[in-house]
């Protein structure tokens, strides 16, 4: 490509479009043995006037090349020698579920004194970062091509979920003495994925991306929870099923919780609407499957907000509040939703996944 170059437009946009079967691999990466600077052997073509003139153009055209190599093995040299990773994604909108399969890096940079790493791999979901959505994949010692080929599994996914949320996956390198140090990530908007449709990635990990500025701090995320909800004509009130929760945060030095759930029906003017499922011991993903009845009259119903909390059980001091969800008029999204298709619809038993959040808008906490 090199005799096309024309001596005016000398520009960088040109040598790169010149440049396209110099060496890099997908990652754009120049293997440094094999930096292969095309200096055009044969003269351009020139409509210039003088000799002087091309002499100059010619001196001009070699100082940019150096430039631009130097620019390039600095830019890559460094920033994106990071290493490649393959992963699958699938939601399954039945149940709910985000299989997240992560099959293994290439080319990983080396963290370690050895010239290796100790890999593993880490999803969150954004925004809402926190320890209940991080899931990882074991560690796989010395070495810079793992292969895990490791399904990781968010449960309670909602719809509503896949269409704000992005998946975060990091590689990094575990340190027995040191903390784990990053290697590279990648962010999966959920909007791009189908459902029911399985999506293969094979992606140049990044530099740690910035955080999103945007991202609504206050509400941070403590887990989900899937609630059941029926208006029984034939027991003329509501009966409101705790079904399980998943990825409850841990509130114990163990990295467990002893969950258990409580639910109120508010206004409750009598503060006789408490009811509370049995405790499970350390665990963060219970399975409840219990169910109260409200006793309350259809038409009244509408004016009620269902306060659901998750508290961890503890011993010998007050109870940890684990997250919370409200349900009602006044709520939003897939919360109010629920209300809506419970009170549209007598005798019919409507489950759905609810994200717990660390504070309830408008609620007064008390164990
Ligand atoms: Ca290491
Ligand atoms: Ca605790
Ligand atoms: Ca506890």
């Amino acid at each position: 490509c090199a005799t096309e170059l024309n001596p005016q437009p000398y520009s960088w946009a040109l040598w790169m479009g010149c440049s396209g079967a110099a060496p890099h691999d997908k990652c754009g990466r120049v293997p440094v043995s094999g930096v292969n600077l095309r200096v055009p052997v044969t003269a351009p073509r020139l409509r210039a006037s003088s000799q002087s003139q091309y002499g100059n153009h010619l001196d001009n055209f070699k100082m940019l090349l150096v430039v631009s190599s130097m620019v390039l093995l600095s830019f890559y040299g460094s920033s994106t020698a990071l290493g490649t990773l393959d992963f699958s994604l699938l939601y399954d909108q039945e149940n709910n579920a985000l299989h997240c399969t992560i099959s293994k890096a290439k080319g990983l940079k080396p963290m370690d004194h050895n010239g290796l790493a100790d890999p593993y791999v880490k999803l969150h979901l954004l925004p809402g970062a926190s320890k209940a959505n991080k899931l990882r994949t074991k560690t796989l010692r010395n070495t810079l091509n793992p292969t895990w080929n490791e399904t990781l599994t968010y449960y309670g996914i909602t719809d509503e979920d896949m269409i704000r949320k992005t998946l975060r996956i990091s590689v990094c390198d575990e340190d027995k003495f040191r903390h784990n140090e990053f290697i590279g990530e990648t962010r999966v908007p959920l909007k791009k994925l189908k459902p029911n449709h399985t999506k293969t990635f094979s992606i140049c990990l990044e530099k740690q991306l910035p955080v999103d500025k945007t991202e609504d701090k206050s509400l941070e995320e403590r887990g989900r929870i899937l609630i059941s909800l029926k208006y029984s004509s034939q027991k003329q009130g509501l009966l409101v099923g705790i079904v399980r929760c998943a990825h409850l945060a841990a509130m114990d030095a163990n990295g467990y919780s002893d969950p258990y759930v409580k639910t109120y029906l508010k206004p409750d003017v009598d503060k006789k609407s408490k009811h509370k499922t049995a405790v499970k011991k350390k665990t963060l993903n219970p399975e409840f499957n219990e169910e109260f009845c409200y006793e309350i009259k259809h038409g009244d119903l509408a004016k009620k907000t269902l306060e659901v909390t998750v508290w961890d059980y503890d011993i010998g001091k007050s109870n940890d509040f684990i997250g919370g969800v409200v349900l009602g008029i006044h709520a939003k999204g897939e919360r109010l939703k629920h209300w809506f298709d419970c009170l549209k619809n007598k005798d019919k038993r409507i489950e759905r996944w609810h994200t717990l959040t660390n504070e309830l808008p408008g609620a007064v906490l008390s164990d």
